[in-house]
């Protein structure tokens, strides 16, 4: 069976970490926005130059470019049988365009539950670690009121597809309680 499963969250809530481990244990492609937009900042690509400045500045790429990069990599033959999108949607105009793109394009929607303060350190100690350009606490904030506002109204949008994880805790006692979602669902 297909299995299309959309993760969603407040930055540094985790969505990267687990996907990558939700996605091998399910046998599905990881799809992340965040991650294909860093590796077009990387290559100097005239789609990097066009989103650097904005990610930089804790601001959602616009819904035209993201749809564009999600559309591409959606027709891959190994997308066909399901997928983890991280990160997309994360406007109500990337997720209505999802639904233009794909028939039945959501099964199950993950929100990783975990307060502001929590991603605050988190980010901040990553921002030790790597140096991402975007983990400093003026642009975490901004990332924090730019989920508030755009991204927070999806829980709505995908109602009873909605299962809530609470994200604080050890990385495989969050991904158990993801797990058992899931199977659940
Ligand atoms: P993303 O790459 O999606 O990154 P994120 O929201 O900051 O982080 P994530 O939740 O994945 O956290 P992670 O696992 O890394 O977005 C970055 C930027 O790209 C956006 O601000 C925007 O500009 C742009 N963008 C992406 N998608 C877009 C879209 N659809 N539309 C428009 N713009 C878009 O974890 C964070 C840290 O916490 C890590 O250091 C990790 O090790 C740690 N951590 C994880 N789980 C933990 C746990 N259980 N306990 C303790 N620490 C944990």
């Amino acid at each position: 069976m297909a299995r299309r499963i959309l993760l969603l969250g407040p930055p540094g809530a985790g969505k990267g970490t687990q996907a990558a481990l939700i996605a091998n244990a399910l046998h599905v492609p990881h799809i992340s926005t965040g991650d294909m937009l860093r590796a077009a900042v990387a290559e100097g690509s005239d789609l990097g130059s066009q989103v650097e400045s904005v990610m930089a500045a804790g601001d959602l790429v616009s819904d035209s470019l993201v749809v564009a990069i999600v559309d591409e990599r959606l027709a891959k033959e190994d997308a066909r049988c399901g997928y983890l999108l991280d990160g997309f949607p994360r406007t109500l105009g990337q997720a209505e365009a999802l639904n233009d793109l794909v028939i039945d394009a959501i099964g199950t929607v993950v929100v990783l539950d975990v307060a502001s303060e929590v991603v605050v350190q988190r980010l901040l100690k990553r921002a030790e670690e790597e140096g991402r350009s975007d983990d400093n606490e003026e642009t975490i904030r901004r990332r924090l009121e730019v989920y508030e506002a755009d991204t927070s109204p999806l829980v709505n949008f995908y109602g009873a597809a909605v299962l809530t994880v609470d994200g604080v805790g050890a990385v495989d006692d969050v991904l158990s309680r993801i797990m058992i979602a899931l199977a659940k669902s």
